[in-house]
């Protein structure tokens, strides 16, 4: 396997847009191989901490999950795969820590498999997820469903029928100590609702998206609170009418911000209030096509949010500021860039699943392609002055430091001297960082 920091040696820069400052590339996986002759998606990721788990694209049954980890020298590598000699696509996924949580959505038998890391270093089942109820085939774990913070882990099935066709259900499972998991309390929604048709959950939080039958009337998104005795109750929900004139597809929750993505696939945010209560959604803008679940394109965490690669910066008070767009760059020359999903790792990295497609023949039928998964770390090293802005003041200090130096606020580089590369360094990450 190539594993390797990533040189950048790239021949061309796709992104016309404004780029992220700030954020700058310290790892890229890329398969050894391209294959060429049939298009697969994108391959879809998820993360926690210095784990990546990349799922193949839908329809892509020959794509086995696979276990990555960055390595502390910050290359990524791969630790394993997951379901072995089955196919399981399409599913809904989560990682938090050493523990991952895979939809099984295969036929009739619908359930989660739960896998962790040992302390040996073997990947290993160690737990199934089934959702209780009576439930019928419901799509329990499809893509979107999954979702995992801590000790919880919350599923939907939006065709389950508890109240009726297509109601939908969330279950909540808890991870007891000494790794076993047990059922913790289910939620559903009224008749043709799709309710858990878009999960996820992160801390004592959780939302859900019923995305409804036909109108925005229809469709809706709750939030639910764990109390302190353990318990998860409603504590506010929404109508999509009242955010946009369409249907809810999908959804994100951090302690900051709630993030819905509507049918369209145009993403509204709000920001948590002092109060607990929310602020006003706003829109900001749209993703691309893609066959996954909108919640694949959405990486958030306290302090930002990534749509699409555009990364917003969530400051203490106020709204969503934009930072610009993480720049992809590839060596496939004269080929096409496909925004992948993306993944919040916590600690200032994001992480990115990006496909590569080009052409064996030269002509403009891109009919091969190559996946890569891509780590940004955010790096604000040429703001010398730490106030979120590189500009004069930080040359100022540069050129007062000028010269040959150990440990000194003007060696942004850190190579013990400061000078014209520090000086570069400052100019090419010219304006706002972070
Ligand atoms: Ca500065
Ligand atoms: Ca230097």
């Amino acid at each position: 396997m190539l594993r390797g920091r990533f040189v950048v040696s790239a021949v061309c820069l796709l992104a016309s847009e404004a780029v992220a400052s700030g954020w700058e590339i310290v790892a890229r996986t890329a398969e050894d191989t391209s294959t060429c002759g049939s298009v697969y998606e994108s391959p879809r990721i998820a993360a926690s901490g210095d784990v990546i788990i990349q799922v193949g694209g839908w329809f892509d049954e020959l794509e086995q999950p696979k276990w990555h980890r960055q390595l502390p020298s910050g290359e990524v590598e791969q630790q394993g795969t997951l379901l072995q000699g089955d196919s399981f696509n399409p599913s809904g996924y989560a990682v938090d820590g050493d523990v991952c949580i895979l939809g099984k959505t295969t036929g009739y038998l619908e359930y989660a498999l739960v896998y962790e890391l040992s302390e040996s270093g073997d990947i290993a089942s160690t737990a199934t997820l089934e959702p209780w109820g009576g439930a019928s085939p419901q799509f329990f774990g499809w893509p979107g469903t999954v979702s995992m913070s801590g000790d919880i882990a919350a599923i939907g099935a939006p065709y389950d029928t508890p109240n009726g066709y297509s109601s939908g259900s969330v279950w909540i499972f808890e991870r007891t100590s000494g790794g076993n998991w047990s059922g913790l309390q289910r939620f559903t929604g009224a008749s043709s609702a799709y309710f858990g048709c878009s999960v996820s959950v992160y801390g004592d939080q959780m939302v859900v998206v019923a995305g409804g039958n036909s109108k925005a009337e229809d469709s809706y998104a709750s939030v639910y609170r764990r109390n302190q005795s353990g318990q998860w109750a409603l504590y506010t929900s929404m109508t999509a009418a009242s955010i946009c004139d369409d249907r809810l597809d999908g959804c994100a929750i951090s302690d900051t911000a709630l993030v819905l993505v509507s049918m369209a696939g145009e993403h509204f945010a709000a920001r948590w209030q002092p109060d607990g209560t929310l602020g006003p959604f706003e829109s900001l803008g749209g993703s691309e096509y893609s066959s996954t679940s909108p919640n694949e394109k959405i990486a958030l965490s306290n302090e930002w949010l990534s749509l699409n690669r555009r990364m917003y910066r969530l400051p203490d008070e106020g709204g969503f500021v934009d930072s610009g767009v993480l720049a992809i760059t590839t060596d496939v020359a004269d080929g096409s860039y496909s925004s992948g999903t993306i993944a919040s790792m916590g600690q200032g990295q994001i992480a990115v699943g990006a496909i590569f497609r080009y052409s064996s023949d030269g002509s403009d039928y891109y009919d091969c392609q190559q996946h890569a998964m891509i780590v940004f770390e955010w790096n604000c090293d040429s703001d010398v002055t730490s106030d979120a802005v590189v500009d004069a003041a930080d040359i100022s200090i540069i050129l007062d430091r000028w010269g040959s130096c150990s440990d000194c606020e003007g060696d942004v580089n850190g190579d013990g001297v400061v000078d014209i590369w520090d000086l570069l360094d400052v100019l090419s990450n010219w304006g706002p960082c972070g």
